[in-house]
């Protein structure tokens, strides 16, 4: 799934990735397939593909969302987006209790990728909150959106600052696996975790370098910007990640640990009493597979509903405080306001009385 404010090119990566790796794809014109949620009139568009590569074939499907504004007060732009996927997760869940399993319909998402605006500041309060909501329900996966806008410094910066905010507001991103057998995955995996929030570019042009030769780019004046170069942006390690290594690592630990947070708390399950949170996660053999990813931090921080009640409440606060300082602030500068007036008043005042005394004077000398 791809979301994050209009025009960022979300549409625009879906196409590049699409014709840089998949063999058949159904263009933009046969999109049909549209989600309408429940409540809010937004279209999720959701198109079907088929990888195929080295024999093997992958049924595909990616959600593109409409883009939502950047003010603060567009909350139903981007709530569907959520309910969208707790509706897959519930629809799942639901399927699950059915006698006959055979044949789910499957479309919970498994990676959501979130576009950042290059705007080489910071993260904005809109990307914080939804992101924390993403968070708590999907591998979330942050990107730089159109890179190729920064310069590599002013990007270095911006992917610091970035890093610095999900830290600072325990935001639970996506992290490829470091403890692996095989040292030359667990290397990938680092560099992959270095390289994030992905600086991408998206361009369904090719620009011709040579005479006859191709590459996927965008063109300017001063040069061009290779979407396939690993010194332009880290569309190839996304690419990578979401496609080749980290696809098998991305759907397990949707249903391993996403899933089954949202089918702990839709059953009232074992998170409320804290017992059982740092369980390993064991297949059909009883090997482990995954310890959750959290383990270290006790679950209720990210079980959704408490992290976003405690949300709410911190959010509810602040704005108290907040509102509370700006009536104070406002009160101060009326009073110097109102000193300032005063002042200038007593000053008019003086100088009239020091021409009424001067003219007094006169007339008194006058008299003589
Ligand atoms: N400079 C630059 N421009 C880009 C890039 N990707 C897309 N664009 C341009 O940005 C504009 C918007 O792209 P879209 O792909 O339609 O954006 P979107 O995020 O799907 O927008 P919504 O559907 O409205 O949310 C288009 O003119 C694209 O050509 C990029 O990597 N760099
Ligand atoms: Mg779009």
């Amino acid at each position: 799934m791809v979301c994050g404010e209009s025009g960022l090119g979300k549409t625009t990566f879906i196409n590049t990735l699409f014709q840089s790796s998949l063999k058949s794809y159904q263009s933009a014109s046969e999109r049909h397939n549209k989600f309408t949620s429940a409540h809010q009139n937004v279209d999720i568009d959701i198109v079907r593909a088929i990888l195929e590569e080295k024999n093997f074939k992958i049924r595909l499907n990616i959600i593109d969302t409409p883009g939502f504004g950047n003010n603060v007060n567009n909350h139903d732009s981007w709530t569907p987006i959520i309910d969208f996927i707790d509706d897959q997760h519930e629809s799942y869940m639901k399927q699950e209790q059915q006698p006959s399993r055979k044949d789910k319909k499957d479309l919970r998402v498994h990676a959501c990728l979130y576009f950042i605006r290059p705007t080489g500041h910071s993260l904005k309060p809109l990307d914080i909150e939804i992101m924390k909501r993403l968070s708590t329900r999907v591998n979330l996966i942050p990107v730089i959106a159109k890179s190729d806008t920064l310069s590599p410094s002013e990007l270095e910066t911006f992917k610091t600052r970035i890093r610095d905010v999900i830290e600072a507001q325990d935001i639970n991103i996506y992290t490829p696996p470091l403890e692996l057998d095989d040292p030359a995955s667990a290397e990938h995996s680092k560099q992959l975790i270095e390289a994030m929030p992905f600086a991408v570019i998206g361009s369904e042009e090719e620009v011709e370098v040579t005479p006859g030769q191709f590459v996927r780019g965008r063109k300017y004046p001063w040069g061009l910007v290779e979407v396939e170069n690993e010194q332009h942006c880290d569309f190839k390690k996304l690419r990578s990640l979401l496609l080749r290594t980290n696809m098998l690592d991305l759907i397990l630990s949707t249903n391993e640990f996403h899933f089954e947070t949202f089918r702990s708390i839709k059953m009232g399950g074992t998170d409320e009493d804290g017992e059982d949170n740092d369980k390993e996660l064991t297949n059909e053999n009883g090997e482990v597979i995954k310890k959750p990813s959290t383990s270290k931090k006790p679950r209720r921080l990210h079980n959704p509903k408490f992290k976003e009640e405690e949300d709410a409440l911190k959010k509810f606060f602040t704005e108290q405080v907040k509102a509370e300082e700006q009536r104070f602030r406002q009160w101060e500068t009326n009073i110097v306001n109102e000193r300032n007036r005063l002042n200038q008043d007593l000053e008019e005042m003086q100088t009239k009385l020091k021409t009424l005394e001067d003219q007094v004077k006169k007339l008194q000398l006058a008299k003589r």
